[in-house]
This record gives structure tokens, C-alpha cells and sequence, in this order.
């Protein structure tokens, strides 16, 4: 007998397995997250007002992902209509020390949180004796701690509770060993593990866990789960030199507590004010960041955001429209036509893919056909970020 094909299990991911997924804009009050949502979404949905606690009920807004394949494509086929890749970003009222025992707007808060599936965690390290601090003066590093730890006593209280009511069912289970109740000691067994890992101060995303314990955390819904990103907010003149005290130690601080986790400065003082004098002046905007020798980094943010997110886009392009279509990645093709009708996946026969790479060496859809590189995959067709598709369904 041959031997058998071992075949590797593809590595499951945390989180929801949903392609409309939301980052939350989480940070203690008054940082200034209200304030870098309304640049993001540029319109006034949240409300920035020099007082902690100014959101309460969170705001939402749909922010496109800048990406240069795009732009390039709706050049060349200067469609009626377009849509870009976008990121739903909510934005989250301020947190503080006790928010997991119900302090400040504690829970309202945490459940904010709980609903989103990744996090931008904004730091203020502006100083500006007319913004309050709520905990007396500016100290990022505090801040993050406070933060974390917040999240992680809320998702220990959680984890705990739910460890109590497995051992509860498993002592009444009848003891043979049947499926059930071997799945019960299996989703029991992870818990506790989750448990453990939180009560060493460690968040749940830097564990290492099984695809099983990855289904069972999944269910959790747990806080310290999502990804983060960290953005510093820093005064103009800090950011423009690349240089503030506190930066070297929140760096220090996350390659000790959340190793790999991305750290982006920005300043929300210079993003407001170039928003506000170049609102509809792109030349006006490329010589003053000319002039003041940096750049706005709002882009960077929503895609690495997106990116935290496990998130990927291919297009659809046609003289009508050109559209970025997001997905989680690692779907198979039908999964991945789904999002754009359910028939397109319940009635999947193919797609037509061309690389993206492959339109812009041959210049057009024709060129890349003749040139036989648009080919024609199946259901087992991993969809790629930046493929061109076309699907068929019956
Ligand atoms: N000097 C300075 N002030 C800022 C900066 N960012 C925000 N602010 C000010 O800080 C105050 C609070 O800003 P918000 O954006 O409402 O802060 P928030 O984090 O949403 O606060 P909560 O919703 O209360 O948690 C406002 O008066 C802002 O103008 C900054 O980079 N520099
Ligand atoms: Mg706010």
C-alpha cells in the first residue's frame, strides 16, 4: 500500500470568520480617538470635546484602504463607478483604571470592545497642559498597562465563569467515555489553558494554540484576543522630527508585553490641521508635507489595520465599475465570489483570475488573454489579494 498523504493542516485563525469585519478605537479618555475618527471618516459622526467620557455610544464609519493597484486600475479602465477596499472603524469611548469592575463607563465600554475584532489602541504622548489627563499627567506607558490590564481582567472573569459552569456539566457527565463528554474535557482543558496564560499577565493573541483550541477561544469572544495596533499620538513638531521621549519606552514596553504587536507615531494636531487648510487642495497638501518634510500617515494606518485583520481584496474591473471586494484571507474561490452574491457561491462553476502583475506588464484585459496568463480555476482556487476575477455561476 502506498503510503498514506499526510496533508497539513491549514493553521486556523482567531477570530470572527466573517469578511465584514470592524476595528474598534480603543484608549483612555481624552488621547484623542474621537478626534483621529472624525479625520479618518472626515465628517463630524463623533463628537470631540475637551472632556473625558465626550463618546459615549460608539460611532462607525467606513474608511477606504488606500491601495495603489486600485488607482492604477481605475486609470486604465476609467469605469463609471468605483469602489475601493474600506474598513469599518468604530470609534470607542475612553477606558480607565477599573473599567473591568464597571468604573468609568466600565462595561458599556468593555462591551463595545467585544463587539469589534481588532483594536487601535491610541496613546497620548502630546503634551498639552489644556487637555486633561485623567490620571494627572501624561504617562503612555501607564496608560498601556492600565489598558491591558483592564482587558485582561475582563477576560479572565469571563474565562473563569465559563471554567466553572464545563467542570459543573462534566460532573455530570456519566463518566463513560463518550464523544460528548470527551469534547466537553477537551473545551474544559483549553479553558483552563486560556485561564492560565491570563493570569500570567499574558493576552490570549500571544499564546500558541491548536486549531481545536483555536475553535473553542473563538467562542470566547475574548478582549485580548483581537489584534492590536498601537498608535502613538504625538505634538506636530514631535512627529515631523521623529523624536519624543516616550517612544523609545512604549517600544520597550510592547517588545516586553505584546512582542510583534506594531507601534505607528502619528499626530493627530498636523493630521487635523492638513486636513482643515487643504480639505479639497491635493497640490496645496503635497507641498506642505513637501515643505514640512513628512507625511500623513492616516493611510498607513487603515492598511495595517486591515492587514491586523487578516483582510485581503481582489477586484472586479469592467468599463461600469472597478471594486475592491474584501475577504479574509486563505478563502476558496466560491467562498470568496459569495461576498458578492450568495448565488455566486451556491452556484459556483469558476473563475476567470489574471494576476494583477499581469495586467499591468500586457496593459490590457485582451493582451493578458492572448498572452494566455488569465487562467481559469476551480473551487479549490485559494483567492489571492490583488487578483483580477471574473466568476461564473450556473
Ligand atoms: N494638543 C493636542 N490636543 C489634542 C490632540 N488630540 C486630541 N486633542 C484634544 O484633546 C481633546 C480630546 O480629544 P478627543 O478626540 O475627543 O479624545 P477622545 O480620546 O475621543 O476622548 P473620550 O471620548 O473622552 O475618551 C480635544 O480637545 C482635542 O482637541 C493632539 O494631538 N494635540
Ligand atoms: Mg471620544
Amino acid at each position: 500500500m502506498p503510503p498514506k498523504k499526510v496533508v497539513a493542516e491549514k493553521k486556523a485563525m482567531l477570530g470572527r470568520p466573517s469578511n465584514n469585519l470592524q476595528i474598534g478605537i480603543v484608549g483612555m479618555p481624552n488621547v484623542g480617538k474621537s478626534s483621529l475618527f472624525n479625520i479618518m471618516s472626515r465628517c463630524d459622526l463623533g463628537k470631540v470635546a475637551n472632556f473625558p467620557y465626550a463618546t459615549i455610544e460608539p460611532e462607525e464609519a467606513r474608511v477606504s484602504v488606500p491601495d495603489e493597484r486600485f488607482d492604477w486600475l481605475v486609470d486604465l479602465y476609467k469605469p463609471k463607478s468605483v469602489v475601493p477596499a474600506f474598513l469599518t472603524c468604530v470609534d470607542i469611548a475612553g477606558l480607565t483604571k477599573g473599567a473591568s469592575t464597571g468604573a468609568g463607563l466600565g462595561n458599556n465600554f468593555l462591551a463595545n470592545v467585544r463587539a469589534v475584532d481588532g483594536i487601535f489602541q491610541v496613546i497620548r504622548a502630546f503634551d498639552d497642559a489644556e487637555v486633561i489627563h485623567v490620571e494627572g499627567d501624561v504617562d503612555p506607558v501607564r496608560d498601556m498597562s492600565i489598558i491591558s490590564q483592564e482587558l485582561r481582567l475582563k477576560d479572565a472573569e469571563w474565562v473563569e465563569k465559563k471554567a466553572d459552569a464545563l467542570k459543573k456539566t462534566l460532573r455530570g457527565a456519566t463518566g463513560t467515555a463518550n464523544l460528548r463528554d470527551k469534547a466537553l474535557k477537551e473545551e474544559y482543558d483549553t479553558v483552563c489553558k486560556v485561564l492560565e496564560l491570563l493570569q500570567a499577565d499574558k493576552d490570549v493573541r500571544k499564546g500558541t494554540w491548536s486549531n481545536k483550541e483555536i475553535d473553542v477561544i473563538n467562542d470566547l469572544m475574548l478582549l485580548t484576543a483581537k489584534p492590536v495596533t498601537y498608535l502613538v499620538n504625538l505634538s506636530e513638531r514631535d512627529y515631523i522630527r521623529k523624536k519624543n521621549k516616550w517612544l523609545p519606552k512604549i517600544k520597550a514596553w510592547i517588545d516586553e508585553n505584546a512582542p510583534g504587536d506594531l507601534l505607528i507615531p502619528f499626530s493627530v494636531a498636523l493630521e487635523e490641521r492638513l486636513a482643515m487648510e487643504f480639505a479639497d487642495d491635493a497640490a496645496g497638501l503635497k507641498g506642505e508635507l513637501e515643505k514640512i518634510g513628512t507625511q500623513s500617515q492616516i493611510g498607513k494606518i487603515m492598511k495595517i489595520g486591515y492587514q491586523s485583520l487578516n483582510l485581503i481584496h481582489y477586484f472586479t474591473c469592467g468599463p461600469d465599475e472597478v471594486r475592491a471586494w474584501t475577504i479574509r484571507s486563505g478563502l476558496p474561490a466560491p467562498k470568496a465570489a459569495g461576498v458578492i452574491h450568495t448565488d455566486f457561491e451556491k452556484n459556483f462553476v469558476c473563475g476567470e483570475i489574471m494576476q494583477f502583475s499581469d495586467l499591468q506588464e500586457y496593459k490590457s484585459e485582451s493582451a493578458v488573454k492572448a498572452a494566455g496568463k488569465q487562467q481559469q480555476k476551480g473551487k479549490t482556487y485559494e483567492v489571492l489579494d490583488g487578483d483580477i476575477c471574473y466568476w461564473k455561476a450556473g
